[in-house]
């Protein structure tokens, strides 16, 4: 265990490491649980160091066994040793070899970083601070180093041993029944990126020839009886490896590129050089164990590792401060790339949904951090959405800022500056503003201010002069540790539509506007466009260009006009859920929804444009979640009248629109087999959202076509929405579908949390109960995160109204929760404690049981770091 009040790390503090390591040669000789690791480190002294500073090596819980520099065993004084560090405070010369000898226990491992066991296998999680849990190291992202990896192991227990890079020789072990491999990575690298896996898997692999030849073999190692489901990801790899090599110009570097996938997890996936492991949720499908959204999960994830063998590996992070470098960024990418391979602005609405639910949340509460944070006291906890969602925001705005020729030459110039090299955020920006000698010191600002900037907008026609106003004033709010804000580059892209739906011309003076995107700058700024012969409407932020809060003048009417003519499909969008939005949140404050004209009316015109695609109806009409309404009405909420208010307006609409729901269930119905394609899962996501308010306004009707569906379904996508529109009603279709459900899938532990999920989001007072009881149901393990998070994460962080019960009893549970899993996966108790972020919004009596949760929490000696930082910031 570390310090449990550890001081706080910081940016200002940085230094060069003292010493380097110019190559390591490991030897594991794996056992369950006394591994023996052997590090030779070819250590130097850092030129740019202090003069005489000692050898300082991390280490996490280690044992050392033994010590020796230049082969001759090192004693007594001559060093210190901890199970948290090494210090050698006067070494024998500038340059020497230092061997290190650590055992380690991956079975007693139940953190899951460092060296673990997941299903009887071997395998490494070493991002952020993992491989000090290995050996002793510099366990810092600045120190490169070429990895050599022995990894010997009993053949019976593990037949594959694979390491990052090429695979250089095997053998066995005469006279035993052990065996070893020896991987070789001839690219420097941190110790971040480190991996190693060893166990019984089974193999897929396929050939890849890289634009330039190189041949390169990839493989996707699975539970044995699994490969089937690995041919989608498969798939989605080949097309990743060639999208980069289009879309950036980025070959892949090795002969062998292994994708891992394994059951017990903390995250999605990790990025190790040549060697992903993966949650086996982002690699596994199948037309019946997983849904459209799981496969284009899988799509992403498995783009966004790829990505990263550039934006993360060839060029790293100076240190975890500039996390953002490569998470911002290779997000950026994952989202361009499904954006090309699916339909953009489906995927931009779906991208921003979850940037407002997610981001926009934590932005404004206490958690709030700039994308580029300056202290953190556990970096575990700074995996956010605001380093990974709006930090692509930032890339994403600094592509249209420079536009396609210059975020390319911008990119360009980065890659062959740092290639080899721990990077920052200045190097980063440094080569836009070098290749296109555009001054980047205010847009920096989206780096270090936290907090969503509010811009507000209002307009004036001048029909004499032909003009049209529009008044900006931008604010950052206060976030903690920064009370005060500077205005931010804001790239606003927008239209002016004319009442004939056509957009205007944009002329700012006499200058035509480039792109359709003006630049707010100032706190308070007008823009004058000329020459328009109508009133228009002006659609803003056309495809959410910047992630900021925006109140407009515009009405009901201006917002219906936009959602049938705005030639930007996300305003569209937008101006349907703005309608939906403010109806929601009168209905939420007022205890009665106000009357829906403008939304229906807005509704049933989208709904009969024979024009717009599947995917993009079942994104307009999917109202705004409880989540957003919340954060939208920012003080006194009180979960169950947005709830509330939430089915009311869902009611309006499926009796307003129930012919239209009809003919779309039966129109968009699958004519051919299951086919994961985007246009496929569009019609499906359609037919299920009309399925749903089918089964809202239609009583026993619905039910029966809800349990029509689930039972004849051939794909999961069509079978769990049917139970899902059945988990909403109290009906006792309800369980005997639940049930059956279980019966059908109980094998398959993914299509079991699938299952646990949907019970834990019932909007009942029993829910609570039925989670409790889940906890002892033998599929639920406490040690698995997937299992947690699809029980107890979906109950705290997707169910508001029971999470937020007026009893406090969802708080008490969940803060119970991460007291008991703390001591085992302190990461994954960290995460689940962060679902009480938003309890300052609540009404007084929730906020209050939400608060003595957390006290009660953050005041329970021997708390983790991760778990005591959320605690303490939570409370501010
Ligand atoms: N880089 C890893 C995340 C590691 C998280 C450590 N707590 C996955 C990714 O972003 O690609
Ligand atoms: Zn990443």
């Amino acid at each position: 265990m570390r310090d449990a009040e550890p001081q706080p790390i910081r940016l200002a503090d940085y230094r060069p490491p003292e010493w380097l390591v110019d190559k390591v040669d490991l030897d594991f000789a794996l056992h369950p649980s006394q591994t023996r690791v052997t590090a030779r480190l070819a250590l130097r002294r850092n030129p740019k160091g202090t003069p005489g500073a000692p050898v300082a090596l991390d280490g996490d819980g280690l044992t050392l066994v033994r010590l020796a520099i230049d082969g001759k065993p090192l004693a007594g004084p001559s060093f210190e040793a901890s199970p948290d560090s090494l210090v050698i405070a006067h070494p024998p010369a500038d340059a020497f070899m230092l061997e290190i000898e650590t055992l380690v226990d991956p079975t007693a491992n139940t953190q899951l970083m460092g060296l673990y066991r997941t299903s009887g296998n071997y395998c490494t999680q070493c991002e952020p601070e993992g491989f000090r849990r290995i050996t002793y190291y510099p366990d810092r992202p600045d120190v490169l180093s070429v990895f050599t990896t022995r990894i010997e192991a009993d053949k019976e227990e593990a037949p594959v041993l694979l390491g990052n890079g090429n695979l250089s020789h095997t053998g066995d072990i005469a006279g035993t029944n052990r065996h070893f491999a020896v991987w070789h990575d001839p690219w420097p690298k941190p110790s971040y990126l480190f991996a190693l896996v060893g166990g019984r898997l089974a193999r897929v692999s396929a050939p890849f020839v890289t634009a330039s030849g190189r041949q390169v073999e990839l493989g996707i190692y699975v539970e044995e009886g699994k490969q089937a489901r690995a041919g989608y990801a498969m798939d989605a790899l080949k097309r990743s490896m060639r999208w980069d090599e289009e879309a950036f110009g980025r070959e892949y570097d090795l002969d062998v590129f292994n994708i891992v996938a394994v059951s017990d997890f903390n995250m999605g996936a990790m990025e190790n050089k040549g060697l992903n492991v993966f949650n086996d949720k982002y690699v596994l499908a199948s037309p019946e164990t997983a849904t459209d959204a799981d496969y284009s999960g899988i799509e992403g994830v498995i783009a966004h590792e790829y990505f990263h063998n550039w934006t993360g590996n060839r060029i790293t992070c100076r240190d975890w401060f500039q996390l953002c470098l490569k998470e911002g960024l290779t997000v950026f990418r994952d989202q361009e790339f499904s954006s090309d391979q699916r339909s953009r602005p489906v995927k931009r609405i779906a991208d921003v949904r979850m940037l407002k639910a997610a981001q926009f949340t934590e932005d404004s509460g206490p958690l709030a951090h700039p994308v580029r944070p300056e202290t953190y006291r556990e970096i575990n906890n700074f995996y956010t959405a605001t380093v990974y969602e709006k930090g692509a925001e930032a890339v994403r705005m600094l592509k249209t800022l420079l536009g396609e020729d210059g975020f390319r030459k911008g990119m360009d110039l980065y890659f062959r500056r740092h290639d080899g090299e721990a990077a920052t955020i200045e190097d980063f920006l440094a080569a836009f503003a070098d290749a296109t000698g555009r001054d980047l010191t205010q847009f920096a600002l989206w780096y270090s201010q936290s907090g969503t900037p509010l811009l507000t907008v209002s307009s004036t026609y001048d029909a004499d002069a032909g003009t049209f106003r529009l008044d900006v004033t931008q604010s950052v709010p206060p976030t903690p540790g920064q009370p005060e804000k500077k205005p931010m580059l804001v790239p606003l892209a927008l239209g002016l539509v004319g009442p004939d739906g056509r957009d205007q011309p944009l002329t700012l003076g006499n200058v035509p506007v480039e792109h359709g995107v003006i630049e707010v700058t100032e706190a308070q700024q007008s823009f004058l466009f000329t020459g328009l012969s109508a009133r228009p409407v002006p659609s803003l932020n056309r495809g959410f260009s910047a992630p900021v809060n925006l109140v407009s003048d515009l009405c009901d009417d201006d917002r219906v006009f936009l959602a049938a003519h705005d030639a930007d499909p996300f305003n569209r969008f937008d101006a349907l859920q703005r309608l939906a939005l403010e109806l929601l949140k009168a209905g939420a404050r007022s205890g009665t929804l106000p009357p829906a004209d403008a939304l229906v009316e807005a509704a049933r015109g989208l709904m009969a444009d024979t024009a717009l695609d599947a995917a993009f109806k079942a994104q307009a009409l999917a109202l705004p979640g409880e989540g957003e309404v919340a954060r939208e009405l920012a003080r006194d909420v009180d979960p169950d009248a947005v709830h509330a208010a939430r089915t009311a307006l869902r009611r309006t609409l499926a009796g307003a629109l129930a012919a239209d729901f009809a003919a779309a269930y039966e129109a968009e119905r699958a004519d051919g087999p299951f086919s994961p394609d985007a246009a496929s899962a569009g019609r499906r996501a359609l037919r299920n959202l009309s399925l749903d308010y089918l089964a809202v306004a239609g009583g026993a009707d619905g039910i029966a076509r809800a349990c029509a569906q689930f039972e004849a379904a051939d794909n999961m996508t069509d079978r769990i929405f049917a139970l899902a529109v059945l988990a909403q009603h109290d009906v006792p279709e309800r369980e005997a579908a639940f049930g059956a459900y279980y019966q059908r899938f109980e094998a398959d532990a993914l299509v079991i949390d699938k299952w646990f999920t949907l019970q834990a989001q019932i909007a009942a007072r029993s829910t609570l109960d039925r989670v409790k009881d889940l906890m002892l149901h033998p599929a639920f393990s406490l040690g698995n995160p997937n299992r947690v998070r699809s029980l107890i994460g979906a109950f705290a962080a997707g169910n508001p109204t029971e999470f937020n019960r007026p009893d406090g009893e969802g708080h008490a549970f969940v803060a119970d929760v991460v007291l008991t899993l703390d001591s085992k996966n302190p990461q994954v108790a960290a995460r689940l404690l962060a679902s009480f972020k938003t309890f300052r919004q609540l009404e007084p009596v929730r906020r209050a049981s939400a608060e003595r949760a957390l006290r009660r929490v953050a005041e329970t000696p021997g708390l983790s770091p991760d778990v005591a930082d959320i605690a303490t910031r939570s409370l501010g």
